[in-house]
């Protein structure tokens, strides 16, 4: 999933797409570099971001939707108001992606429920200004999962089909950077809730400190990427469904790497039917 900011202030990548043909430009962008979908939001979540009004939102959004759907990419909308949701999916938006889990806007899950569209419902204990004082949990694995499976019934009690929900642990929204880190390492247990689960790791400032002493500032969100592309392989192996990226490139790299040598022949099959044996026209200057 490629992001795509239609915002000012976004944490990573604020203004650069900005402008609806920007937006567009780099949506087209992303799925050229071998996105499935596209995730367009017009509200930042970063802490201290000031909210967008309704219409603000709607702005910064629809066009982009409705251009990039109207080229066949599917989207989702990231966006935790009801209203922004049932626009975007009349513009052409396929799936609804809400950091609150519906927890934002009570009409956010009627909504959802009356489009039949797949939901995604993140881990969230409140917006930006409140969210880092609420970081505070008994074993957070075990309660992320708790919280999470609390949503996915009352979603499911407001109507959603239950195979309709994908579930996210939230990286980075109240958690502090050991939280990310365990919740990560133990990401099979949110798979293991049985919905599919997508990862969200980009950029985030945990992935900045990575290397970095402690008491220098994090590094800067655009070199954040190979750890990006390090925590999105992690989440596949472990199950993910999806993962939410701001570069594409680095990150498709990896796991396509990945699956390689997942896909290698064994050790001692060299001569087997369809083990890939270079031959002259498939050989490489560097050794293939
Ligand atoms: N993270 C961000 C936004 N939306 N959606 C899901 N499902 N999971 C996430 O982890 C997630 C998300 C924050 O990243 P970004 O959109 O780049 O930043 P900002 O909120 O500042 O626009």
């Amino acid at each position: 999933m490629g992001v795509v900011n239609v915002t000012p202030d976004s944490f990573s990548d604020g203004g650069e797409w900005f402008e609806p043909s920007a937006a567009i430009a780099h949506g087209r962008e992303l799925l050229a570099q071998g996105a499935d979908v596209l995730d367009v939001g017009g509200e930042s979540t970063r802490p201290g971001a000031q909210r967008p009004s309704v219409e603000e939102e709607l702005r910064r959004v629809l066009p982009v939707i409705e251009a990039l759907a109207g080229e066949g990419a599917v989207l989702s909308v990231d966006t935790m108001r009801a209203a922004v949701a049932a626009q975007a999916l009349r513009a052409g938006a396929a799936i609804v992606n809400d950091v609150s889990g519906g927890l934002a806007d009570e009409e956010m899950a009627a909504v959802v429920a009356q489009s039949g569209a797949p939901f995604v419902v993140m881990h969230w204990r409140g917006h930006s200004a409140a969210m880092q004082s609420r970081a505070v949990y008994d074993d957070v694995v075990a309660d992320v999962c708790a919280e999470l499976t609390a949503r996915a019934r009352d979603l499911t009690a407001a109507g959603i089909e239950a195979d309709h929900l994908v579930l996210d642990p939230g990286f980075g929204f109240a958690k502090l950077a050991h939280h990310n880190w365990t919740l990560l390492r133990h990401l099979d247990r949110v798979v293991d809730l049985g919905h599919p689960v997508l990862v969200g790791t980009s950029r985030k400032t945990f992935l900045g400190r990575v290397g970095v002493p402690d008491g220098e500032p994090p590094r800067p969100p655009a070199q954040r990427d190979a750890a990006t592309a390090a925590t999105s392989v992690h989440a596949a192996r472990l199950g993910a469904w999806g993962v939410r990226v701001h570069h594409v490139p680095s990150t498709l790299d990896a796991l396509l790497a990945t699956a390689a040598i997942d896909h290698a022949p064994d050790t001692g099959n060299d001569h087997a039917p369809g083990a890939g044996i270079p031959t002259a026209a498939t050989s490489t200057t560097d050794g293939g």
